[in-house]
């Protein structure tokens, strides 16, 4: 059903309006800490590693780590959550960021330690180091590399599964599916005896200001920012409009729909009702209790299919952005 969808037989919304604005402005005292502390460190380090989402390539990621954080050092852009993102369009988007200065680029997906592209990098951070002027660590024999990136896209899971890959240890680095799981600048972790290679996890830093309102929504909705902040149901609205307007309409059967529809308020009434999720509210009365749909549970509930992969495999980024 939902491949055969004909978008054109529906009237979908040409763009997505919002009513707050503020998630542009979003950018807690933790992580203005988190930048400096982690400037700070830069001169004990080799080379940085900047961890992204691969669905969002392109958008949300702070400009500052290319040039304030990593300065000279090595650079190396990993692009993260590949199993979940589609990367048809991957070489121009390659492309795209090379341009933007990004000549080191490799997709992973840290939760498979077999992954091709976690094996690479270690080898791609012994050759960039080898090859760099390492200025006052020239007689060091190990490498210390920077992990940095936005929040929630994988930078202390990196670090554990290179761990595992490398030196056969458990996990070093605490993990969540929320944004701002690590807080500071950590001690560093070694992930390679040979080359002897020690990694530094730092807290996820959001560019100070988000240039555009879709950057802010599609960085919410791959968890970089906490969900509180731009609100569960405005975020399940962004989804949902994406998805129609992109012609991605596997939602239909995941959520248990008969058709397409642009307006969340009938997909989360829909949903909530499938899934038995009621709230309890005062009646007008004000002496009595109704029973509800459950809007917000039913907006997680579509928010986490989209997360999980159960969409299919999205790419939120366009090239057309880039120009
Ligand atoms: N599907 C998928 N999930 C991943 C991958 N890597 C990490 N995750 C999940 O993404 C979430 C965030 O991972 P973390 O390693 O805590 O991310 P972080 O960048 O350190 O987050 P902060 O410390 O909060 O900035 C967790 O739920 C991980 O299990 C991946 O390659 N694929
Ligand atoms: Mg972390």
């Amino acid at each position: 059903m939902a491949k055969r969808v004909a978008s054109s037989l529906y009237q979908f919304r040409e763009t997505f309006r919002v009513v707050n604005k503020d998630v542009l402005r979003w950018f807690p005292g933790h992580m203005g800490k988190g930048l400096k502390q982690m400037q700070q460190r830069l001169k004990l380090v080799d080379c940085v590693i900047e961890v992204h989402d691969a669905r969002i390539p392109l958008s949300g990621r702070n400009p500052n780590f290319r040039y304030t954080v990593s300065g000279v050092k090595p650079h190396i852009l990993v692009l993260n959550k590949k199993d979940l993102a589609d990367l048809q369009m991957r070489s121009e988007m390659e492309d795209i960021l090379r341009k933007y200065g990004y000549h080191h680029i490799i997709f992973t997906n840290c939760k498979d330690n077999k992954c091709p592209g976690v094996k690479q990098i270690i080898p791609t951070v012994a050759g960039l180091v080898s090859a760099s002027e390492r200025y006052n660590r020239s007689e060091e024999k190990d490498f210390c590399v920077m992990v940095i990136g936005v929040p929630n896209v994988g930078k202390s899971s990196l670090i554990n599964v290179l761990r595992t890959k490398h030196l056969g240890r458990g996990k070093a680095a605490p993990v969540g599916a929320t944004a701002g799981i690590t807080r500071s600048v950590q001690n560093r972790i070694k992930v390679s005896e040979n080359p002897l290679v020690y990694l530094l996890d730092t807290p996820g830093i959001l560019t100070p200001n988000v240039p555009d309102i879709e950057t802010g929504l599609r960085l919410a909705l791959c968890a970089c920012l906490q969900d509180h902040l731009v609100g569960i149901e405005t975020i399940a609205d962004y989804l949902l409009y994406w998805l129609n307007k992109n012609n991605q309409f596997r939602y239909v059967d995941v959520m248990g729909l008969e058709e397409p529809t642009d307006s969340i308020g009938t997909l989360l009434i829909k949903v909530a009702l499938k899934l038995g999720k009621t709230q309890r509210k005062r009646d007008i009365s004000g002496n009595g209790y109704v029973e509800i749909p459950d809007l917000p549970a039913a907006a997680y509930h579509f928010i986490k299919a989209f997360r999980n992969g159960d969409l299919g495999k999205l790419m939120l980024d366009t090239q057309q952005q880039a120009s």
